[in-house]
């Protein structure tokens, strides 16, 4: 298999967000049959998802965990099916097991929020693979996790603490190339610790690796719009708020945002993209642009046929966290 790296472009990543579970804050219970998960999945490439990442376990605050014969299966098959339409999956998880089965069944990249901490035979898995790895920062499973959300400067921790997680995985022989971070917001964070970490994105850009930011729905959102009698936005009515943020991360230089209604972000960073590069994606003759998801390129995966090859670039086709 040709290995992946992720590379930067005009317009940002999206992935789109698919919880095969009971129990996630915003979507827990509608995926869960593997039928309604490999839908969803398509729905949600329709709608401008770059990569569909599938999970199988929640991390909302106080969840409980499943085994991991569970979490593959719910994964697995639905991965199978979106990888064989030529969908790019990703897969959420915390476990080898669950991350060898996924990609064995197509899965390109793995989303991984303990960021390597949760079992130590992650880091092996990956290397095998040659998969790109999503670092997140993370302090602790979720039932206990907003304990720790205790800084004195949350950026220079968050981004110490994912360079711990990348020394360790270049340790276990993962390629520098293949590793993505994401400042994890809402895992042991609170809402100004969000805040100041997408404040000050940029910082965590300059640890020099592709950044992914998870803001999608989280409760953070909901606090700031919070109503008139003082009760949180729900968790649906969040969209623009997402899309807002999307918008600003990318504009900090994020390599891709992980949401759970694609449309609204992707159409934002379809602007962010334009304004930054006139016409960096029309397809059209007559240079009027045209419409549509496929308008503007994403910053891409570039692949290697073998180490030192030449790269080619490829297009791929209430109870809440943070
Ligand atoms: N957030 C959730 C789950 N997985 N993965 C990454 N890389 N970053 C995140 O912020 C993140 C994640 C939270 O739960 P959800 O699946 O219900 O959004």
């Amino acid at each position: 298999m040709p290995t992946l790296y992720p590379v930067a472009g005009p317009r940002a990543w999206v992935f789109g967000v698919l919880n095969v579970t009971p129990d996630s804050f915003s979507d827990g219970g509608r995926w869960l049959h593997t039928d309604a998960a490999i839908g969803r999945g398509e729905e949600l490439a329709r709608q401008g998802a770059d990569v569909v990442d599938v999970g199988g376990e929640s991390t909302r605050p106080g969840a409980h965990r499943v085994d991991a014969e569970t979490e593959a299966a719910r994964v697995v098959p639905v991965i199978r099916a979106l990888s064989a339409q030529g969908i790019p999956c990703s897969v959420d998880t915390t476990r080898s097991q669950v991350a060898d089965a996924a990609l064995r069944a197509g899965a390109l990249i793995v989303n991984d929020v303990s960021g390597g901490q949760a079992d130590s035979a992650m880091a092996e898995v990956v290397a095998a693979s040659g998969a790109p790895w999503i670092l997140m920062h993370w302090r602790g499973h979720s039932a206990h996790m907003q304990e720790q959300a205790d800084y004195g400067d949350v950026v220079a921790e968050v981004s110490a603490e994912l360079m711990v997680q990348v020394e360790r995985a270049l340790a276990a022989g993962v390629d520098e190339r293949s590793l993505i971070l994401d400042p994890g917001l809402g895992f042991a964070k609170n809402a100004d610790h969000n805040w100041e970490l997408l404040r000050r994105l940029d910082a965590v850009i300059r640890l020099g690796f592709p950044v992914l930011v998870g803001a999608s729905r989280k409760r953070f959102l909901g606090q700031l719009l919070t109503d008139r009698v003082g009760e949180l936005r729900p968790p649906p009515g969040r969209e623009a708020a997402t899309a807002a943020v999307s918008l600003l991360a990318a504009r900090s230089g994020a390599w891709a945002v992980r949401v759970h209604e694609p449309r609204p972000t992707r159409d934002a960073l379809e602007v962010l993209a334009e304004y930054r590069q006139p016409g960096h994606g029309r397809t059209d003759q007559d240079g009027s642009g045209s419409s549509g998801s496929g308008r503007a390129e994403p910053l891409g995966m570039v692949v290697a046929h073998a180490p030192g090859s030449t790269f080619d670039v490829e297009k791929p086709g209430e109870i809440e966290n943070g």
